[in-house]
């Protein structure tokens, strides 16, 4: 039985200072696997600031931006096998690049297209979940049952801090936590869950003392901190393979984009504080870690970042070349015997199209 004490207070952080002071060195990952890391935040980042642009030019529907969120989802991912399964949220929409998904997909998704709709065995990645907090119970049960299998996979599900006061949060992780599941918890604390702040979600001093509470080990990371965030799920996947059951991350930051295309977070949140984040986002931490380190330099940079730009050029140019699809599939597969609005809707519809 693993030691379950309340979670540190100071946050795990491995990229120091822009001046270098804290910058630690870790002992896995050369020099290719911190390139390849750097690529996967820089995909990520083109991602989501290009659907952005393409929601304001009405090429995508509401869009909910991840902005800064990019280090939770790359450290995380990078310290996977492709084997294990990620159960992503609304937020990690675009997680599946990461596991070779064509950006297209993900774009058909926002499209609300059914070609969006991937099949999860392809990737190991679950379906984009909007419900807050339903699929952890669904990973929970996919870890055990790889578990009771014997296979060494291991799942990660991520969510919100307004996750945590979700039913499903608190039965997925007392699920796994019995069940000795090779569970990842990895909760994006962005201190928002769109207008309610934390302080209004919860008592508890820190969100990973929740672990506590199921038995199992809950630790503290900065959530901007690729490498810190990717040290500490190597450690909760080498503890789930070992049998040893779930990990609580909470990984910390403060959310400084809106919460979707739809929000205007400026009648809420503080914006200094935005400001200051901004300062320090994540991808812009790690490119000064790696130039400290010698290991990138412009050139290199301009082309991860080109390459990230074309793979986006070419996914927009992709699902916009998909036929349109058929309007039916929205009223087909929910009801055996549809209720008599619903079919006059689908009448109604069709005589709008002609
Ligand atoms: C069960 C359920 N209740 C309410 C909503 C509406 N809703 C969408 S996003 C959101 C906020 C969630 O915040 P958090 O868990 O912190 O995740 P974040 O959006 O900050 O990543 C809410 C309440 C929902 N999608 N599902
Ligand atoms: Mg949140």
């Amino acid at each position: 039985m693993a030691q379950v004490v309340p979670a540190e207070r100071d946050l795990r952080r491995v990229i120091g200072d822009a001046d270098g002071s804290g910058d630690r060195a870790l002992d896995g990952p050369g020099e290719q696997e911190l390139l390849d890391l750097y690529r996967s935040l820089v995909l990520l980042r083109t991602y989501d600031e290009r659907s952005v642009v393409y929601h304001r030019q009405g090429r995508i529907g509401t869009y909910a931006i991840f902005w800064n969120h990019e280090a939770m989802q790359a450290g995380a991912v990078h310290a996977l096998e492709d084997d294990d399964w990620i159960f992503p949220s609304y937020r990690e929409s675009a997680i599946g690049l990461l596991r070779g998904m064509p950006p297209a997909t993900v774009l058909s998704w926002w499209r609300g297209h059914p070609v969006g709709w991937w099949n999860p065995a392809d990737y190991n990645v679950a379906s984009i979940c909007v419900p807050i907090a339903t699929h952890v119970p669904h990973a929970a049960g996919l870890a055990w049952g790889k578990k009771l299998r014997g296979e060494r996979t291991v799942a990660i599900a991520f969510f919100g801090d307004g996750a945590t006061s979700e039913g499903s949060f608190h039965e997925g992780a007392n699920f796994a936590a019995v069940t000795d599941a090779p569970l990842i918890l990895f909760c994006n604390n962005n201190q928002w869950a769109i207008s309610t702040p934390l302080s209004a979600q919860t008592r508890a001093a820190a969100l990973a003392d929740k672990a506590a509470g199921y038995g199992i080990p809950g630790v503290r990371v900065d959530g901007t901190d690729v490498l810190a965030v990717y040290e500490a799920t190597c450690e909760a996947v080498e503890r789930a393979r070992a049998g040893e059951g779930p990990t609580f991350i909470e990984a910390l930051s403060y959310r400084a984009a809106p919460h979707a295309t739809a929000d205007d977070p400026r009648a809420y949140i503080d914006l200094e504080r935005v400001e200051e984040e901004r300062a320090r986002e994540c991808v812009g931490r790690y490119e000064g870690y790696l130039r400290r380190a010698g290991i990138l330099h412009d050139e290199l940079a301009e082309s991860i970042r080109r390459d990230a730009t074309d793979a986006m050029r070419a996914g927009i140019a992709a699902a916009e070349a998909e036929p349109s699809a058929d309007p039916s599939l929205v009223f087909e597969h929910a009801y055996v015997d549809p209720p008599t609005t619903l079919r006059s809707d689908w009448e109604e519809l069709k005589r709008i199209l002609g």
